[in-house]
């Protein structure tokens, strides 16, 4: 039988990503002998040419799946499907299928739901209607049946997730999902979580699934690095991330992960940890087997909220050791974050911006609160009359869905800003600790700028802005050329010029011929300028041109003592240079280390953090 999976991410604001819950399915029919096709849609389409790609197909079986979010694009979906091609059947699975059965099956256009894993269901369901046979006694499945609704029950949980074949990445262009994303292989270790957070879709389900067998399961390390093997064969890969809610549950699963996988691979990975798990051994252990990022929940910085509001009893100190431990294993952190919670106040909201704060991660998630259906805090929320409109696509827009006394949308929007740019403000402030790990500040030359001569046709060539390209952020002086910005310096001791360069991310696709030179020029005084650096970058011609480029430059020749340092940028192509908006990162001057030869880094040397998309 033809099955044909339809996946609006939409709104979700993410690159084109692996979802494993297809994967499991599409493998699970293609073993049962089935054949699928995935329409993975990253933007609507409009109805006729959708149902037209579903009719050339014609598959025996249509399958949606999707979060709370996506659930709206699922209907619409299947109300296309059913006036247009009303035999064929249509059914719909993944968490708001599972969480929010009632209001997914009353969708006319909807002729079941799975409400469990959906493995074996599918696969049974795809067997009988290939052969023709009764399929309304399926167990986990909601069954239109004869103008009936067949609630069937669950079936119990997979037991032994080794018995899964490997997810079908196939299915959705896998390398095409991996070179968006760095070439980051996703990967999940095992099913469930045993918290009890009231906010989770996890303990939703943990409820749902009771007497059905054990929640929280792993797959064996080896048939995890058996499926790693799998797509090292098969794809260009650069490192993995474990996706699981939380990698270090299980303490002799992860010795024993701890102990295998470097005997095979080298590639760095990320993973999610609870704070309640971890200790200083276990992230020295991940560390040296290639940990390179943790992400941790934090959700909320005050205890009233955690304990009362999400059910984390999790303690700061907790926390704040959980950040200091990875720091100090050398593993970068990113914390986990929500504002708008119900009964959150302004004070609360504060309490989470000065934690993360303290805790400084190279990266901080911030998402307003969205009411998951069948969660104790969504149950609260309608309880309360605190639900005032339909969720949003994704939980990065800043607007919340909750009306309530103590914060209001307004000032929610606000703390969702303030945490942003918070979240800024860590991101570049990590990049720079860990580039001038050991070395002596003498000058800052963005803190500078406004001592600084600028040379620049209008006002807004130049400015100031913080720059993100992939998961990193910097702070940016934005000189659209042609721009100088000259600076009279006094410097106490020999001193190394530190800087990148890179073209503004917003005009990748958008830059002109040539691209942008950049130089400096440095000399004792401003009339014996001689030029140390030159560099040109042009991203819309040359892919390897998009990123930061860093270098760093000598100036023993100029210091110590009074210098004049100027940083310039000029179009390749002067008639064309409309969209060449460029700058120059984290300009700053450092004391010339003596036990360092910095002549290697020398003008024109190499770009030590640069990335390709
Ligand atoms: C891995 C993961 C991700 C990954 C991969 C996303 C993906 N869609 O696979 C990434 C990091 C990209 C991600 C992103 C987001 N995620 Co996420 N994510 C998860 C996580 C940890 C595991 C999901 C998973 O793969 N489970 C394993 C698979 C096998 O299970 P499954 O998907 O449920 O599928 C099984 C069944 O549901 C069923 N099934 C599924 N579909 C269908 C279809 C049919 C026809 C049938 C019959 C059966 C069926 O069979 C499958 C196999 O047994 C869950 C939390 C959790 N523990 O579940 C959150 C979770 C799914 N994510 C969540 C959210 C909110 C998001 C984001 C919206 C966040 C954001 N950025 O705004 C985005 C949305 C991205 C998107 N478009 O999906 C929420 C969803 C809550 C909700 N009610 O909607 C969850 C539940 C976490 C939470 N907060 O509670 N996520
Ligand atoms: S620890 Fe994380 S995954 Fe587990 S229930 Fe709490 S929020 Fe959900």
């Amino acid at each position: 039988m033809r099955v044909f999976f339809i996946y609006p991410d939409l709104g979700s604001f993410l690159p084109r990503h692996f979802q494993h819950g297809i994967g499991f399915l599409s493998a699970a029919l293609k073993k049962a002998g089935h054949s699928t096709r995935l329409l993975y849609l990253s933007e609507l389409w409009p109805s006729e040419k959708l149902v037209e790609e579903t009719r050339r197909f014609a598959p025996g079986l249509v399958c949606l799946s999707g979060t709370t979010h996506q659930y709206r694009y699922l209907a619409q979906i299947a109300g296309w499907l059913k006036s247009s091609l009303p035999r064929i059947p249509v059914i719909c699975g993944g968490v708001h299928a599972m969480l929010a059965s009632e209001e997914v099956i009353s969708h006319p256009g909807i002729d079941m739901v799975c409400r469990g894993e959906g493995e074996d269901a599918l696969v049974e369901l795809a067997d009988a209607l290939d052969r023709g046979r009764e399929y309304h006694a399926i167990k986990n499945l909601w069954v239109k049946w004869k103008g009936e609704l067949v609630r069937n029950p669950l079936r119990p949980l997979v037991e032994d997730l080794d018995s899964l074949p490997f997810p079908d990445r196939e299915l959705f262009d896998h390398q095409a999902v991996l070179d968006q994303d760095d070439q980051r292989l996703s990967l999940l270790v095992g099913r469930g979580c045993p918290y009890d957070c009231s906010y989770c879709a996890n303990q939703a389900k943990r409820q749902l699934y009771q007497g059905i067998g054990k929640y929280v399961r792993l797959r064996s390390v080896d048939n995890l690095l058996a499926e790693i093997a799998l797509c090292a064969e098969k794809y260009k890969i650069r490192s993995l991330d474990f996706n699981d809610d939380i990698f270090t549950l299980n303490r002799p699963w992860m010795e024993e992960f701890c102990a295998k996988y470097p005997q095979k691979f080298s590639w760095p990975f990320r993973i999610n940890v609870h704070a309640g798990t971890v200790d200083p051994a276990i992230f020295q252990k991940l560390a040296s087997i290639g940990a390179e990022m943790v992400r941790i929940g934090v959700e909320s910085g005050s205890e009233r909220v955690r304990r009362q509001i999400l059910s984390r009893r999790i303690k700061e100190e907790e926390i704040e050791k959980s950040f200091q431990w990875a720091e100090q294993a050398g593993i970068k952190t990113w914390s986990f974050n929500m504002v708008g919670l119900p009964g959150e106040t302004a004070e609360d909201a504060l309490a989470t911006y000065n934690l993360n704060r303290r805790l400084f991660p190279d990266h901080m998630q911030v998402s307003v609160f969205n009411p998951y259906p069948s969660t104790r805090l969504f149950e609260l929320c309608q309880k309360q009359n605190y639900i005032r409109g339909e969720l949003t696509d994704g939980y990065f827009v800043p607007q919340s869905v909750l009306n309530f006394r103590s914060l209001n949308p307004a000032e929610i929007h606000n703390w969702h800003q303030r945490l942003m740019r918070l979240s800024l403000v860590c991101r570049n402030g990590k990049v720079l600790k860990r580039r001038l790990s050991g070395k002596t500040v003498l000058c800052n030359l963005a803190d500078e700028l406004c001592r600084a001569e600028v040379s620049a046709p209008v006002p807004d060539y130049y400015g100031e802005e913080l720059i993100i390209i992939y998961e990193e952020s910097r702070r940016a002086l934005i000189m659209h050329p042609p721009c100088r910005i000259r600076y009279e310096l006094e410097l106490p001791m020999a001193a190394v010029f530190s800087f990148g360069i890179m073209m503004h991310p917003g005009i990748y696709d958008r830059g002109e011929k040539g691209g942008v030179k950049f130089f400096v020029r440095a000399g004792k005084s401003a009339g014996s300028l001689e030029q140390i650096f030159a560099h040109q970058l042009d991203a819309k011609a040359r892919k390897e041109d998009c990123g930061f480029f860093d270098f760093e430059i000598e100036l023993a020749k100029f210091s110590p003592g009074r210098m004049t340092l100027e940083l310039g940028t000029e179009a390749g192509d002067p008639a064309h240079n409309q969209f060449n908006t460029a700058g120059f990162t984290n300009p700053i001057i450092v004391a010339k280390n003596p036990g360092i030869d910095n002549h290697k880094n020398m003008a024109g040397g190499k770009s030590c953090s640069a990335r390709t998309p």
